[in-house]
C-alpha cells in the first residue's frame, strides 16, 4: 500500500495534486464522456459509447438524457455555490444595518443609493442603515421568491428579456431554479434533453444575473467598488522575515477583516516582538482576487498554488473559508509548520483547526487568527524557506463603473468611446477569459496562451478568477509591460486611457461585471440590439469546477459564444453535443463549443468575433485602419 500522506518536506514522497493526478490514470471513460448514471439503485448504469454494448440504462435512460441530467446537475451545484456565497454578503448587509457585525460598515453609500433608486426604493426620509436593510431584506428576497422574475434580469437589453421571456426561461427564484433543477433529474422525471436543457439555462440565469450579481453588487456596497490599483503576484509576495497569513477561498467576509486586523498596531508590535518585521497578507483563489480589488493586497497565486504555497515553508497560517480547496492542505501543512484554520460552517476539513467565523465576532475572530499566526513564525525559525520565481506588478480593480470613468472621464463616464474604438477597428472585439486552473494542463498555459493570441490580435481582454491571476504573474495586467502583447490598435487604445490590454475584474462571481459592462454597452449604441450582437466571446481554457459550467452556460443563455478547454462533460451524448456546439444558437444567440487546444481556441474566438462584426457592417472599418498602418509604415 502506498503511503496516502506526504512525508517531511524534502521527501520524495511528498504528493501534490499532480502526482495524485497521475495515480487516478486511467481516469474512467464513461465519466469522462458524462454516460454513467447513478441517480438511482438500479443502477449505476453505463452507455457503451461505441454502439457495442448498453445503449439504455434500466430505467430506460438514454445517453442523451444520462448526460443532460449529468449537466443540468453540475449547472445546479455552480449555482448554488455562486448564489450562496451572495446570500451570505445579504445577510451581512442585514446584520450590518441592524449593528449586529461590529467591525464592518457600509462603505460605498453611493453605490447603495444608486442600487436602493433602481430598485425603486425611495432613499429620501431613510438613514444609511434603514436603506441597506431593505435593500438587503429584497436581495434576501431574491432567493425565496417563488413567483415572478429576478430583479436585475431587466438590466439586460430588451430584446434579449422578451427572448428569455419567449422560451420561457426567465429564473422565478435563486432557490426555486437549483431545487427543480434537482428535481427534474431524479430518476423517471424529465428525460428529454432539450426540456432539461432549458432548465439549465434558467438555473445558469438565476445565478449570472441573481445570485452572482447580488454578491457583486452587495459586496461593493460593504467593501466598495472596486477602483484600480497596484499590486504584486508570485511567490515572492511571501516574506522571509514577516509573519505570513494566507486567505483562500471565495467570500471576502472573513478576508476583509483579516486585513482590518492586520493592520491593528498592537498585533504588529506582537508580530516584532516575535522577531517578525510585520504582518504580510496574500490571497489565493476569489478571496484574493476579491481583497486585491479593494485594497491591493497581493496575490500569492492560484487554485494551482495552494499547495505549493505551503510548500515554500513560508507560510504561517491559511485561512480558508468556501469552496476549490483541497482536503490535502492539512496532510501537506503537517509537513511543515504552517496552521490550516477552516473557517466556515460549510466547509470543514479533517486535521485543519476551526475557528467558527460569524459575522457577529468576524473581528474578533480575524484578530485571533492573526495572533495565531504570530505564534505560529516563531515556528518556522531555522525551517528552510524557498521562493522562486520574482515578484510581478500589476495593476487590477477594474468594475463596470470604473471602465465608463476611465473611458469617459468623470463628467461624462460612459462606454462611447469603447463603442466607438470597437465600430472603429482600433479594438477588434471584447472577450472574457475566466475559470480555473486545471491539472490536467501545464498550470496557467491554457490561459496565457488565449490571452496573448487575443491581445495580440487587437482584443481586449476581461478577465475573473483564476485566469485573471494567471495573465497577472505573465506581466499581462502591467500597464507598461502588457502592451508589448498588444497588436497596434488595442495598443493605441491602452497607451491612450493609460489601461492595460487586460483588465482584472475580480472573482467569479463578478462575471456578472462583464454582463452588466456588455449590457452597458449594447444600451451605448451602435452594436446591434443584443448582447448577441455584439463582437464578443467567452473562453475558461484550465476549467475544472461546476461553477465553470454554470458561468458557461449563462453566457451561452445571454447570447455569447463560449468555449471551453480541457474537456467537455457531455461527449457521450451525441444529440446533446450538437444541440449544444450549434443548434442552440438559433434559440439563444450564443453556443458552447470545446476546444483543448488554446491556440485553436483563440482561433475559434477570433473567428467569431470577426463574424459578429462582418455582421454589424463594421468589417470594412477596420480593414481600412489596418491598411493605413501598412501604408504608414511603407512610408
Ligand atoms: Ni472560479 Fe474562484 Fe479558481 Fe475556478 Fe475556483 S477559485 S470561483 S472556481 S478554481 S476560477
Ligand atoms: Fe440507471 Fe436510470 Fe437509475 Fe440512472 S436513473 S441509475 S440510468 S436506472
Amino acid at each position: 500500500m502506498d503511503n496516502q500522506f506526504p512525508s517531511p518536506a524534502g521527501s520524495a514522497e511528498l504528493e501534490l495534486c499532480w502526482e495524485r493526478l497521475a495515480r487516478q490514470q486511467p481516469q474512467c471513460g464513461f465519466g469522462q464522456l458524462g454516460i454513467c448514471c447513478r441517480n438511482c439503485a438500479m443502477g449505476p448504469c453505463r452507455i457503451d459509447p461505441f454502439g457495442e454494448g448498453p445503449q439504455l440504462g434500466v430505467c430506460g435512460a438514454d445517453a442523451d438524457t444520462i448526460t443532460a441530467r449529468n449537466f443540468l446537475r453540475m449547472v445546479a451545484v455552480g449555482a448554488s455555490a455562486h448564489s450562496d456565497h451572495g446570500r451570505a454578503v445579504a445577510e451581512t448587509l442585514i446584520k450590518v444595518a441592524r449593528k449586529e457585525a461590529p467591525g464592518y460598515q457600509i462603505r460605498d453609500e453611493y453605490k447603495l443609493v444608486k442600487l436602493a433608486l433602481e430598485l425603486g426604493l425611495e432613499p429620501k426620509n431613510l438613514t444609511v442603515e434603514e436603506l441597506a436593510l431593505k435593500v438587503g431584506q429584497w436581495a434576501q428576497n431574491q432567493f425565496g421568491q417563488q413567483e415572478g422574475e429576478l430583479f436585475f434580469l431587466r438590466r439586460a437589453p430588451l430584446k434579449r428579456y422578451d427572448l428569455w421571456k419567449k422560451l420561457g426561461i426567465v429564473p422565478r427564484g435563486i432557490d426555486r431554479e437549483v431545487v427543480e433543477a434537482l428535481h427534474r433529474t431524479h430518476m423517471g422525471t424529465d428525460q428529454e434533453y432539450h426540456s432539461l436543457m432549458s432548465q439549465a439555462s434558467r438555473c445558469a440565469l438565476s445565478d449570472g444575473w441573481g445570485g452572482s450579481m447580488i454578491a457583486t453588487e452587495l459586496q461593493d456596497v460593504l467593501f466598495g467598488i472596486p477602483q484600480p490599483m497596484v499590486s504584486q503576484v508570485n511567490f515572492q509576495v511571501l516574506k522571509k522575515d514577516t509573519v505570513n497569513i494566507i486567505v483562500h477561498g471565495h467570500e471576502p467576509l472573513l478576508s476583509e477583516m483579516i486585513v482590518v486586523a492586520a493592520e491593528e498596531p498592537d498585533l504588529i508590535q506582537k508580530a516584532r516582538e516575535k522577531g517578525a518585521r510585520g504582518i504580510n497578507i496574500a490571497g489565493i483563489c476569489c478571496t484574493a482576487n476579491e481583497i486585491l480589488m479593494r485594497h491591493g493586497i497581493p496575490l500569492m497565486g492560484n487554485f494551482l498554488n495552494q499547495e505549493t504555497a505551503i510548500t515554500t515553508g513560508a507560510v504561517d497560517l491559511m485561512a480558508v473559508d468556501i469552496q476549490c480547496i483541497m482536503q490535502s492542505l492539512p496532510a501537506i501543512a503537517a509537513c511543515y509548520h504552517t496552521k490550516i484554520v477552516t473557517t466556515s460552517d460549510k466547509a470543514r476539513i479533517p486535521g485543519a483547526v476551526h475557528v467558527q467565523f460569524t459575522e457577529e465576532t468576524a473581528l474578533e475572530k480575524a484578530r485571533e487568527l492573526v495572533r495565531q499566526a504570530i505564534e505560529n513564525f516563531g515556528q518556522r525559525k531555522g525551517k528552510p524557506v524557498d521562493l522562486p520565481g520574482e515578484e510581478v506588478d500589476l495593476v487590477a480593480g477594474f468594475s463596470h463603473e470604473t471602465i465608463a470613468y476611465l473611458l469617459g472621464g468623470m463628467f461624462r463616464s460612459s462606454y462611447r468611446p469603447l463603442n466607438d474604438n470597437i465600430i472603429g477597428g482600433r479594438i477588434r472585439g471584447v472577450a472574457g477569459v475566466v475559470g480555473c486552473n486545471n491539472c490536467k494542463v501545464e498550470h496557467d498555459s491554457g490561459h496565457l496562451t488565449v490571452v496573448k493570441e487575443l491581445v495580440h490580435n487587437d482584443v481586449l481582454v476581461l478577465q475573473t478568477g483564476c485566469s485573471a491571476i494567471a495573465s497577472a504573474r505573465a506581466g499581462l495586467l502591467d500597464p507598461v509591460k502588457g502592451l508589448d502583447y498588444c497588436g497596434q490598435g488595442l495598443r493605441e487604445v491602452c497607451e491612450a486611457v493609460g489601461i492595460p490590454p487586460v483588465l482584472h475584474l475580480g472573482s467569479c462571481v463578478d462575471n456578472s461585471r462583464i454582463l452588466v459592462a456588455a449590457a452597458a454597452v449594447v444600451r451605448e449604441g451602435g452594436l446591434g440590439d443584443d448582447l448577441s450582437d455584439l463582437p464578443v466571446a467567452g473562453a475558461a481554457p484550465e476549467w475544472m469546477s461546476e461553477k465553470a459550467i454554470s458561468i458557461g452556460q449563462y453566457f451561452v443563455a445571454s447570447g455569447v459564444f463560449t468555449v471551453f478547454g480541457v474537456t467537455f462533460p457531455v461527449l457521450g451524448g451525441r444529440n446533446l453535443t450538437h444541440y449544444l456546439f450549434h443548434e442552440v444558437e438559433n434559440e439563444l444567440g450564443g453556443r458552447w463549443a470545446f476546444e483543448p487546444d488554446p491556440k485553436k481556441m483563440a482561433g475559434l474566438m477570433l473567428a467569431h468575433i470577426d463574424k459578429q462584426r462582418k455582421k454589424l457592417g463594421i468589417d470594412k472599418a477596420r480593414e481600412r485602419i489596418l491598411f493605413d498602418m501598412a501604408m504608414r509604415r511603407e512610408l
